[in-house]
C-alpha cells in the first residue's frame, strides 16, 4: 500500500493548504525581531486609539514616482496596522482627518497650499509635518520639496503614532544636518562578514541579479525610516572582483530596489584593481594608463548604475595596497579616483585609518602625522573618513585629533556599529552614548564650542560635502543583528547621522517604544539598562582609559597578556603594565600624542591633575599607589571599576527579569539568555585582567572583592565555544 493510494489528491491538497496556513500564521505571530522598529501592530490603548481614529480618516499622495509609491505603501500599511482597520487612499479633502502628503511639484493640492518658501528652507530632503484647516476641514500635511523628503516625513509621522505622541496639533520641521548618511558593510563576496556577528552577509551574490529577496526591500525600508541614504556593499579589505561587470550587474539589481527608498549604492575599490582585473603592470595613481583604466572603469560603472554613489578606499593600511606602494601620497590616490568620478557627480571616501608597524611612533599618532600635511590637497568630491578615536573603535577613546586639524579638508566620522570590541552580538551595549560622546567632544579648534559635530556637519569650516559612516552590524540572522538590542545601534546611528545633536535618551526612548513596548514603566526600566550599558562594558573590559587589551584576533574576550606577533597588535604595547604602574604615557614626557590636540585640550589631557579619569591610562602611566579622586589607589580603583561592571550586568539581568510580562516570550527569553552569557563573559574579563595586572601590582584584592573563580592560567587558555562569529 502506498501513500497516494490511501489519501486522495483533493484531501492532500486540502491538508497542504491547512499546513501552509498554519505555518504562515506561526510566522506572523513569531516575534523573532525581523520587523525591527517598523512594527505596525494595532494600538492597544483604547483612548489613544480613539483619538488617532478621529484624527486620521484617509490619506492622499498625488504623484506616481517610485519614491512616492514607497511612501504610499508605507502609509497604507502603517496606518491600517496601527489603527486596526483599513485606512484608504482618497482623492479629495472633503472630510476631516485626511493626511495630505506630497511635494508642490507632483501634487496640485500641496502646491495650492503655497508652502514653497517654508519647504525651500528645509532643503532637499527636509520635511514639514503640520495640521491645518482647509476649506473648513482639519487636515494633516506631510510636505517636502522632494519625493524623498515626503518618504522621510511619512516615516516620521508613523513614528509619532508608534510612540503614541499627541497628534492633535503639531508643526514639525526637520532636515538632515549631514548629507551622506552611510552604512559601511564589511561584507565579502563569499558572504562572510568581517567583524560580523549576525550570520552571513545579506547580499546573496550567487542568486543576484535574478532573485530579489524581500529582505533587500525591508533593509531599504528600515534604512529610509531613519534617514540613511547610502550604503557601501563591500568590505574595505576589498576584492577587486566586485568591480567586474559580472558583479556590477548584481550591484545594479540592488541599486534598483534601494533607489525606491532614496538609497545610493557605493562600492569599495581595491587600489591594485588595475593590475588584478585590468592586467596593467602598475597601479601607480600618476601613471596615465592607470588614470585611464579607472576613468573607463568608472564610466562603465555609471553605464550600469546611473546613480552610483562612489568609492570607499582603505589604502596602505593593514596590508592593503595603496598609492604609497608607488611613493605617492594618499591625496594622489584619492584625487585620481575623484577625477574619474567627478563627471558623474560621484565621490571618494578615503579612509584615514592608517598605521604601520614599521613606523616607530605611537600608533595613535600616525594618522594625524600622515594626513595633516595633506590638508587642502584633496579634491572637492573627496571626504576623508576618520574613525571616532585615534586607535580603533575601542569601548572608550578620546576623540580623534584629526577632527578640527584639517580645516581645508572635508572630513567625515566613521563609527563602528558592529561590536567588534564591545562583545559581538552577545553583550547588550547601547552605543549611542559612545557616538554622542565623540560628537559632543570639544576640539577647541576654533575656540570653545568647536565640537566634532560642528566640524563634521560643516557649520564650523563651511565644509560643502558632509557625511557620517557606520560600520554595519547587519547580517542574515532572523532579527538582522543577532542581539535584539543591537538593532538599537543601527537605529541610533541613523538618527545621529540625520541629527548629530540628538541625545541618547531620546533615541533610546523612541526605539524602545517602537520595538518593545509603550508601557512607560517598562520603557523606563529598559532605558535604564540601555543608558548604562556602555559604561558597564567599559568598566568590565577597559576601565580608566585602558584600551586594546582584547584577545588577539577575535577581540571578544580579554587578552592583556598578548605579547607576541606584530608589536602594535599586542596588548602590552597599549597597557604598559610594570612594577611601577599602568597605562600608556602619551603626555609630553611620553609619546607626546597630546601635542596633536589643540592647546586647551592638550593641557587638560597632559596634566594628570586635570585629565579625565576615564582616560587616565590612555594618556598617563600611573603608579599603582596613585591616589585617585575617590581617595582610593589606582589599584583599588581598577578593581572597583571592574567590579562595578559586573554589578551593572547583574542589575540588567534582574531589571530584565522584571519585564517578563511586558515583552513577548521569544524576545524576552533571547535577551535573558544573552544577559546570562554577558555576565559570564564579563566575569572572565574582570578576573582575567585583574589577575594579570596583579602580577605587576603585587597587591591584594581589596576587602569585599569577589575572588576570581580560577587561576590566571585558566583565563589565558580559555576558548569560546558558543559565541557567534568567534572561533
Ligand atoms: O579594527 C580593525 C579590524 C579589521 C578592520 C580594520 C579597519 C576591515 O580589526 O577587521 O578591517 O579595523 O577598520 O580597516
Amino acid at each position: 500500500m502506498t501513500f497516494p493510494e490511501k489519501i486522495s489528491a483533493g484531501k492532500l491538497a486540502c491538508f497542504l493548504f491547512l499546513l501552509l496556513a498554519l505555518i504562515q500564521k506561526e510566522n506572523l505571530l513569531a516575534e523573532n525581531g525581523y520587523r525591527l522598529w517598523l512594527r505596525y501592530d494595532k494600538i492597544d490603548n483604547s483612548s489613544i486609539l480613539n483619538s488617532y481614529d478621529k484624527s486620521i480618516t484617509g490619506w492622499i499622495i498625488e504623484g506616481n514616482t517610485p519614491v512616492l509609491n514607497s511612501a504610499a505603501s508605507e502609509l497604507q500599511e502603517g496606518l491600517s496596522g496601527l489603527l486596526g482597520k483599513t485606512i484608504s487612499r482618497v482623492t479629495t479633502l472633503k472630510r476631516n482627518g485626511i493626511i495630505l502628503a506630497g511635494t508642490p511639484g507632483t501634487s496640485r493640492l500641496i502646491s495650492n497650499l503655497k508652502l514653497d518658501a517654508t519647504l525651500a528652507g528645509l532643503g532637499n530632503e527636509g520635511f514639514l509635518i503640520t495640521d491645518t484647516v482647509f476649506e473648513k476641514k482639519k487636515i494633516i500635511i506631510i510636505a517636502s520639496k522632494s519625493d524623498l523628503g515626503v518618504l522621510y516625513g511619512t516615516f516620521h509621522f508613523l513614528r509619532l503614532l508608534q510612540t503614541r505622541q499627541d497628534i492633535s496639533h503639531f508643526d514639525i520641521r526637520s532636515s538632515p544636518k549631514i548629507m551622506i548618511r552611510i552604512l559601511d558593510h564589511w561584507d565579502n563576496l563569499d558572504r562572510s562578514v568581517e567583524r560580523g556577528y549576525a550570520g552571513l552577509s545579506i547580499w546573496n551574490w550567487n542568486s543576484l541579479p535574478d532573485s530579489i529577496s524581500k529582505r533587500y526591500i525591508d533593509y531599504a525600508r528600515a534604512n529610509a525610516s531613519i534617514g540613511i541614504n547610502a550604503t557601501v556593499l563591500t568590505n574595505v579589505n576589498a576584492n577587486s572582483l566586485a568591480l567586474t561587470r559580472e558583479y556590477l550587474v548584481k550591484v545594479a539589481s540592488l541599486a534598483d530596489i534601494f533607489r525606491k527608498y532614496g538609497i545610493k549604492v557605493y562600492l569599495t575599490a581595491r587600489f591594485s584593481s588595475p593590475v588584478e582585473i585590468g592586467k596593467l603592470k602598475t597601479a601607480d595613481p600618476l601613471d596615465p594608463s592607470v588614470i585611464d583604466w579607472w576613468k573607463n572603469k568608472v564610466d562603465e560603472i555609471y553605464s550600469i548604475i546611473p546613480d552610483f554613489g562612489g568609492l570607499l578606499v582603505k589604502a596602505n593600511s593593514e596590508g592593503q595596497p595603496g598609492p604609497q606602494t608607488y611613493n605617492r601620497t594618499h591625496a594622489d590616490g584619492a584625487n585620481m579616483l575623484a577625477d574619474a568620478l567627478a563627471p558623474h557627480k560621484g565621490i571618494v571616501m578615503w579612509r584615514a585609518f592608517v598605521y604601520d608597524n614599521n613606523v616607530p611612533d605611537d600608533r595613535a599618532k600616525q594618522a594625524y602625522n600622515e594626513f595633516v600635511p595633506l590638508d587642502g590637497k584633496f579634491r572637492k568630491n573627496v571626504l576623508v573618513q576618520v574613525k571616532n578615536g585615534p586607535v580603533d573603535f575601542q569601548p572608550r577613546e578620546p576623540f580623534h585629533p584629526l577632527f578640527g586639524a584639517m580645516p581645508g579638508t572635508q572630513v567625515m566620522p566613521e563609527f563602528q556599529i558592529t561590536q567588534e570590541y564591545l562583545g559581538g552580538s552577545v553583550h547588550l551595549v547601547f552605543l549611542a552614548p559612545l557616538f554622542e560622546e565623540c560628537l559632543k567632544s570639544d576640539t577647541w579648534s576654533k575656540g570653545a564650542g568647536s565640537t566634532v559635530a560642528k566640524i563634521i556637519d560643516g557649520t564650523l569650516y563651511g565644509q560643502q560635502l558632509t557625511g557620517m559612516a557606520g560600520v554595519s552590524n547587519i547580517g542574515s540572522a532572523d532579527n538582522w543583528t543577532g542581539h535584539p538590542f543591537a538593532q538599537a545601534n543601527w537605529y541610533a546611528f541613523g538618527r545621529l547621522a540625520w541629527d548629530p545633536y540628538m541625545n541618547s535618551t531620546d533615541i533610546a526612548s523612541e526605539w524602545i517604544r517602537m520595538t518593545f513596548t509603550n508601557n512607560s514603566s517598562a520603557v523606563g526600566r529598559i532605558l535604564g539598562i540601555m543608558l548604562s550599558s556602555r559604561e558597564a562594558t567599559v568598566n568590565y573590559m577597559t576601565p580608566l582609559g585602558l584600551h586594546h587589551i582584547m584577545y588577539y584576533g577575535h577581540h571578544y574576550g580579554p587578552g592583556p597578556w598578548v605579547n607576541t606577533g606584530r608589536k602594535d597588535w599586542t596588548s602590552v604595547y597599549y597597557h604598559r603594565a610594570d612594577s611601577i604602574g599602568l597605562g600608556f604615557d602619551r603626555s609630553t614626557t611620553g609619546s607626546n600624542a597630546v601635542s596633536q590636540y589643540f592647546p586647551a585640550v592638550r593641557e587638560i589631557f597632559n596634566n594628570i591633575e586635570s585629565c579625565p579619569e576615564n582616560l587616565f591610562l590612555w594618556f598617563h602611566h600611573v603608579p599603582w599607589d596613585y591616589k585617585m579622586r575617590s581617595g582610593r589607589t589606582l589599584w583599588e580603583e581598577l578593581c572597583r571599576k571592574y567590579d562595578d561592571g559586573i554589578r551593572s550586568v547583574r542589575r540588567f539581568r534582574s531589571d530584565w527579569d522584571s519585564l517578563r510580562d511586558e515583552i513577548d516570550p521569544e524576545r524576552f527569553e533571547k535577551v535573558k539568555t544573552l544577559l546570562a552569557m554577558q555576565e559570564r563573559d564579563a566575569r572572565i574579563w574582570r578576573d582575567g585582567c585583574l589577575l594579570y595586572f596583579q602580577t605587576f601590582s603585587k597587591k591584594p584584592f581589596p576587602a569585599g572583592f569577589e575572588k576570581p573563580e580560577h587561576k590566571l592560567d585558566y583565563y589565558m587558555n580559555y576558548k569560546y565555544t558558543d559565541i557567534p562569529g568567534i572561533k
